[in-house]
C-alpha cells in the first residue's frame, strides 16, 4: 500500500475547538495569507496554474486556468463564489471540512480573490445545513475582526467582503449557473454556456465559481509550495483530496488520500468491509458517476485512472454496496432523487427522469414487462448529451452502467420482486 493518507485539509479536524480563529492559527492558518498578500496577482494565479490543482466539486478542471479567464480589463467588477451546495448522493467531504475548519476555506476565498481581483466574494452554502451556516458566519466575524478581512487587509491595499448565503436547498444550485441565479434572487436554473461564468456570471459580470475543496486546498499550496503538492498524487491529477467513504464497510467517513490512491486501498483504511460483506458494486464519485465493480478495485482513483475504467473521478464519493443489495431498487433510489431534483427547464430530462422511475419501480416490484431493458436505455439514450445541464446526464449514469454489469437483475425484475431477490431486512442500508 502506499504511504496513504496525507491529513492536509483534515489536520487538526480533532482539535479542541478546531474551528475557531484561535485554533486554526495556532495550527499555522493564515500564513499562507501573508505569503499571498506578498505575491502579485498574477503570479498567485501562476502558482495555482503550475500546481496542477484541479476543481474537486466534480469535473476536475484546472483550477488556475479558470482563474486566468478572468478578462483584465473589463469595468465590471469580479467576484468569487463558492459553491458550497453539495447535495451529490453520498457525497459528504464539504460540510465537515467547514465545520471542523471553516478557517481553510476563508483564507483560501480571501487569497483566490487576490488572484483574480475580486472585493467581493461568497459562500453559497446549501439551505438545509443551518449548522454549516452559523459556523461559517462565526469564522467570517472572526476574520474581520482579526483584519483578515474587510479593508486593506494586512497593509497591503487588498479589500474584500464575504457573505455566506444560505441557499434554499436545491440540488439543481450546485450547478454553477443555477447556483448564480439562485444568488441574485430568482428561481435556480441552469443557464446557457456559453458565456461562461468567468466571462458572464453574477450580476453578468466575471466569476470565478470553485467548489468548496478546490478553494480550501490553495493556502497550502501557496504555504507549502507546488514540489510538495506535486509529491502526492499522480502527474496529471496532482495533490491530496478528500474520499467520502459510505456503504457496507466497517468505518464509513472522510479520508484525505492523495489522488491514484485504490478503492482497495481506502477499504483497508477503511476497516474494510463489513463482516459478512462481498463487494457488489460502488460509486466512483457519487450516483451521477457510472457504477463500478469488485473487478475495479485495483482503479487508480484519479480522473484519467476512472475514466479508463469507464467511469468518472466526480465528487470522490465512494459508495459501496455489497451482495444483500438489489440493484435496481438502489438504481430506483438514485432516479427518484433526479426526478425529485429536475429544474424542470428542459423535457429530456423533465420528462425522461419521470419515466424512468416509471419503468424502474415496476421492475423493482416484480412487474417489468418483456422489452423494458430496451425502453430503459432508450430513454436514456434521449436524455444524455440531450439535456440542458449535467443533471439530465448523470441522471442516466447509474442505469446504464447498472445494466451493463447486472443485467439479469433487470431480467429478474420481469417476474420477481426485488424484495423477494434481496430482502431488506437482509440489507442494513435499505
Ligand atoms: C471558461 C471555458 N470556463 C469549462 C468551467 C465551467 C465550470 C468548470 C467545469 O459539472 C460535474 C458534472 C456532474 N471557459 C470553460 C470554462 N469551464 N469550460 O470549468 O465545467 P464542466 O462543464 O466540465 O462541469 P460542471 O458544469 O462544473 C460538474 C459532476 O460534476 N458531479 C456532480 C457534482 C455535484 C456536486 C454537488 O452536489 N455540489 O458537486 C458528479 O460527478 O455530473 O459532470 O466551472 O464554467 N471554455
Ligand atoms: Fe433542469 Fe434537468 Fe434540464 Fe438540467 S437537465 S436544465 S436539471 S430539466
Amino acid at each position: 500500500m502506499t504511504d496513504v493518507l496525507t491529513p492536509v485539509l483534515s489536520a487538526g479536524w480533532a482539535d479542541d475547538r478546531a474551528w475557531t480563529l484561535e485554533a486554526y492559527t495556532e495550527r499555522g492558518g493564515y500564513r499562507a495569507l501573508g505569503k499571498a498578500l506578498a505575491m502579485s496577482p498574477a503570479d498567485l494565479i501562476e502558482l495555482v496554474k503550475e500546481s496542477g490543482l484541479r476543481g474537486r466539486g466534480g469535473a476536475g478542471f484546472p483550477t488556475g486556468m479558470k482563474w486566468s479567464f478572468i478578462p483584465k480589463d473589463n469595468p465590471n467588477p469580479t467576484y468569487l463564489v463558492v459553491n458550497a451546495d453539495e447535495s451529490e448522493p453520498g457525497t459528504c467531504k464539504d460540510i465537515p471540512l467547514m465545520m471542523a475548519s471553516p478557517h481553510t476555506l476563508v483564507e483560501g476565498v480571501i487569497i483566490a480573490s487576490r488572484a483574480i481581483g475580486a472585493e467581493q466574494a461568497f459562500i453559497y452554502v446549501r439551505g438545509e445545513v443551518l449548522h454549516v451556516v452559523r459556523r461559517l458566519r462565526a469564522a467570517v466575524r472572526e476574520a474581520y475582526e482579526a483584519g483578515h478581512l474587510g479593508t486593506d487587509i494586512g497593509g497591503s491595499g487588498q479589500n474584500l467582503d464575504l457573505v455566506v448565503h444560505a441557499g434554499a436547498g436545491a440540488y439543481i444550485c450546485g450547478e454553477e449557473t443555477a447556483l448564480l441565479d439562485s444568488l441574485e434572487g430568482r428561481r435556480g436554473q441552469p443557464r446557457l454556456r456559453p458565456p461562461f461564468p468567468a466571462v458572464a456570471g453574477l450580476y453578468a459580470s466575471p466569476t470565478v465559481i470553485n467548489n468548496v475543496e478546490s478553494i480550501a486546498s490553495v493556502p497550502a499550496i501557496v504555504d507549502h509550495g507546488i514540489a510538495w503538492f506535486g509529491s502526492m498524487g499522480t502527474e496529471k491529477s496532482k495533490g491530496f483530496t478528500l474520499y467520502s467513504l459510505s456503504g457496507h464497510v466497517k468505518r464509513p467517513g472522510q479520508y484525505e488520500a492523495p489522488l491514484g490512491i485504490t478503492l482497495r486501498e481506502l477499504l483497508e483504511l477503511g476497516g474494510g468491509l463489513r463482516d459478512g460483506s462481498e463487494l457488489k458494486f460502488w460509486t466512483p464519485g457519487g450516483s451521477s458517476t457510472p457504477i463500478l465493480t469488485a473487478e475495479h478495485l485495483d482503479v487508480p482513483l484519479d480522473y484519467e485512472g476512472v475514466g479508463a475504467a469507464g467511469s468518472m473521478l466526480g465528487t470522490k464519493a465512494l459508495q459501496v454496496f455489497d451482495q444483500t443489495t438489489s440493484v435496481v431498487r438502489c438504481v430506483l433510489r438514485w432516479t427518484e432523487f433526479y426526478k425529485h431534483e429536475s429544474c424542470g427547464k428542459c423535457t429530456p430530462c423533465r420528462e425522461g427522469t419521470w419515466w424512468l422511475v416509471q419503468v424502474l419501480r415496476r421492475l423493482d416490484s416484480g412487474e417489468g414487462r418483456e422489452g423494458d431493458i430496451e425502453l430503459l436505455q432508450e430513454l436514456c439514450g434521449n436524455i444524455l448529451g440531450r439535456s440542458f445541464c449535467a443533471l439530465g446526464d448523470g441522471a442516466t449514469s447509474p442505469i446504464t452502467s447498472a445494466i451493463q454489469h447486472f443485467r439479469e437483475e433487470f431480467e429478474a425484475g420481469m417476474h420477481t420482486p426485488s424484495s423477494e431477490l434481496f430482502p431488506p431486512a437482509a440489507s442494513t442500508l435499505f
